[in-house]
């Protein structure tokens, strides 16, 4: 087995990810690469800057650090998608097919690619969402993820790719800010709350979605990704879950901690994708096939995140 790469090592949970692995694997069997410079929490290891939409930039950087294993974290997320629907579909469909390209000529081993609840849409029923249903997405993100998830499947049939993924729910961590997405102002909510700041939500008090804390995305990720391949039966995307909330269940649970935090809500243009996706996801087939069980529920990540935050001040 060769070395790991890290596409979109800068991202939210690239960051974590870089970090997580280098600690099993080896600082040096880990290369992070982004299209923009290292941010200080990964800057420790070996580092290139990539676009992954240039093609040569990638095959050369698996050469030279004998790269087996691709993590391609990189992507538009569905707010930001919405803003630019074209280039949305164009990076998040061409990076994916040269990655899963390098793997059908045997230039790489095994991949890991997100797919994300996006996939889902208005028709899906929201209650426990099972792996196989009605998806109908209506975000241009949640489209390029869904088509992803179908050339994922592609090419392990056809091609034997071995490709792996998961639908990640809204994740959610303290180390690096996320950018672009609907879920993300349960992330904001602890930056506003820690600084004793109040709080506007773009999304109304009781849109409830499905979330997951950073640690256990990573732990999920990492098990996949290291699981037998013959336990493996899912080669588009597995559900997975850990909690679902509304915006103001996770205020109450932080002003348990800062009883003066306050909340506004004004909903915007992200409510409606927030109503297009599920309230909960059903992940009984990853329990099954290779063992997935989250660890922390909303009140046990409200105060270690806000434990890690006040200490990291
Ligand atoms: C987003 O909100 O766009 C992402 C996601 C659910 O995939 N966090």
């Amino acid at each position: 087995m060769g070395r790991t790469l890290i596409i979109g090592a800068c991202g939210q949970l690239g960051s974590e990810l870089t970090v997580y692995l280098r600690s099993r694997k080896g600082q040096d069997q880990v290369v992070a690469s982004d299209i923009s410079k290292p941010i200080p929490y990964i800057a420790d290891g070996p580092f290139e800057e990539l676009n992954i939409m240039d093609k040569d930039q990638f095959l050369k950087i698996l050469k030279k650090h004998d790269i087996s294993e691709v993590y391609h974290l990189a992507a538009i997320l569905s707010a930001k998608g919405e803003q630019n629907p074209l280039f949305a579909w164009q990076l998040n469909m061409d990076s994916l097919l040269i990655v899963l390209e390098a793997a059908k000529e045997k230039l790489i081993e095994k991949i890991y690619w997100p797919s994300s609840i996006a996939v889902f849409g208005p028709d899906t029923p929201k209650d426990q969402t099972p792996q196989n249903t009605i998806m109908n997405p209506d975000t241009v993100y949640g489209i390029s993820k869904q088509a992803g998830e179908r050339w994922c499947e592609y090419y392990h049939h056809k091609y034997g790719v071995d490709v792996r993924s998961l639908r990640y729910p809204g994740l959610i961590g303290y180390k690096t800010k996320p950018g672009g997405g609907t879920t993300d102002y349960a992330v904001d909510i602890f930056f506003k709350a820690v600084a004793g700041e109040n709080f506007q939500s773009f999304l109304s008090k009781d849109t409830e979605l499905p979330m997951m804390y950073m640690a256990d995305a990573v732990r999920a990720t990492v098990s996949l990704m290291e699981a037998p391949t013959e336990s493996i039966k899912v080669r588009s995307s597995y559900n997975l879950a850990a909690m679902s909330f509304t915006p103001e269940e996770i205020f109450h649970e932080l002003k348990k901690i800062y009883p003066d935090f306050k909340i506004e809500y004004t909903p915007d243009f992200r409510q409606k994708i927030a109503d297009s996706w599920p309230n909960s996801i059903n992940d009984n087939v990853a329990t099954r096939e290779w063992g997935w069980k989250p660890t922390f529920d909303l009140k046990t990540m409200v105060r270690e995140i806000v434990t890690q935050m006040t200490v990291e001040i």
